[in-house]
């Protein structure tokens, strides 16, 4: 037998053989599940209790790469649109460049607390938003809590707007946070999660915003040593599902789906609570200044433009906005 005769056959067994394994592969395919945090977070515990009640009900498998190393939440809601992700949990935040209607939760001080946001989230503002969010082939399984935003920096504590002028202040994307901390007169820097410690370390930028868990587990905390308590945001988180994964499964699957997703938002709103003061103690005990903010009224009064820019440009989002904004 010449050579290529046998290089010609081995070439052909090893084509039939990828084909085999692609054709299993595409039959079973397991789930991959995005995370930006790291491994114990009290969404990263969700997500996991999630995927592991999805394998036992269904026998879809999966595995979730949590601390973002999929990429940056704007790049990871394009690929769990087209399937290349199947499930993640995604702050509603950055979501509104892709979503316009998920923008009505990122408005500053829409909600009055968060036992109001898991009313509104579990009821007909959280249907409103997931219909949008199947407009754009995703399909939302539940909203976990996030807590309350609030500034931090390496500067001042911040007591009333007008602290937070001329410093520069890390922001999602999305060009709503642009202009609210715009409107206070500092100088907003979108940029991805991954990037804010370094930045703030070699004062790139002075500050940024986030919840306590997310203060605290970035270490953000260690180079940014002032956290004013503004909570100006409420922002819900999705556990989101591609509607490409979803359509897949027959209904018996899909109703499990659901149903592990309500445990797992039940479970991560609990284990939310209890991280909260976790890290405000652990930031507390590593010399970080908090400061509550007594008087948040000229806060909100500073983000009318916010409102008013937003609804200009989007006049059909204003009932939505309505709902959120006039429920008591
Ligand atoms: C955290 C959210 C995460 C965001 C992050 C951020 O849980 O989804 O990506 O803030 O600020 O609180 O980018």
């Amino acid at each position: 037998m010449k050579f290529s005769t046998i290089l010609g056959r081995g070439a052909v067994a090893v084509a039939a053989a990828t084909l085999s394994v692609m054709a299993t592969a595409a039959t079973a395919k397991d789930w991959k599940g995005w995370n930006i945090h790291v491994v114990d977070y009290p969404v990263s515990h969700g997500m996991e209790s999630f995927m592991a009640e999805v394998t036992e009900k269904t026998g879809v498998k999966g595995k979730i790469f949590h601390a973002g190393v999929l990429g940056s939440q704007p790049d990871a809601i394009e690929q769990l649109r087209l399937g290349i992700i199947d499930f993640g949990v995604f702050s509603l935040g950055p979501m509104g460049q892709s979503v316009p209607a998920t923008n009505v939760v990122s408005l500053p001080f829409i909600f009055k607390g968060i036992p109001q946001m898991y009313e509104l989230m579990d009821g007909e503002g959280g249907e409103a938003i997931g219909k949008a969010l199947e407009e754009k082939g995703i399909v939302a399984l539940g909203y976990y809590d996030a807590g309350a935003r609030s500034f931090y920096n390496k500067i001042r504590p911040v007591n009333t707007p007008s602290d937070v002028e001329g410093m520069k202040i890390r922001v999602m994307n999305n060009d709503l946070f642009v202009g609210m901390v715009n409107s206070m007169g500092g100088n907003a820097t979108p940029m991805a999660f991954a990037e804010v410690y370094q930045s703030i370390k070699t004062n790139v930028v002075d500050g940024a915003e986030n919840n306590p868990p997310s203060y605290e587990s970035t270490s953000h905390f260690e180079v940014a040593k002032y956290y004013s308590l503004t909570q100006h945001l409420i922002i819900p988180e999705c556990l989101c599902m591609s509607k490409k994964t979803f359509d897949a499964l027959t209904a018996d699957q899909q109703a499990a789906v659901k149903a592990a997703g309500k445990a797992s938002t039940d479970l991560q709103r609990e284990l939310w609570q209890a991280r909260e003061a976790a890290s405000m103690k652990i930031v507390l005990d590593g010399g970080v200044t908090v400061n509550e903010v007594a008087d948040k009224a000229p806060f909100q009064a500073a983000m009318k433009p916010v409102y008013d820019n937003y609804l200009a440009a989007n006049p059909e989002m204003t009932d939505l906005v309505n709902l959120f904004r006039n429920a008591k």
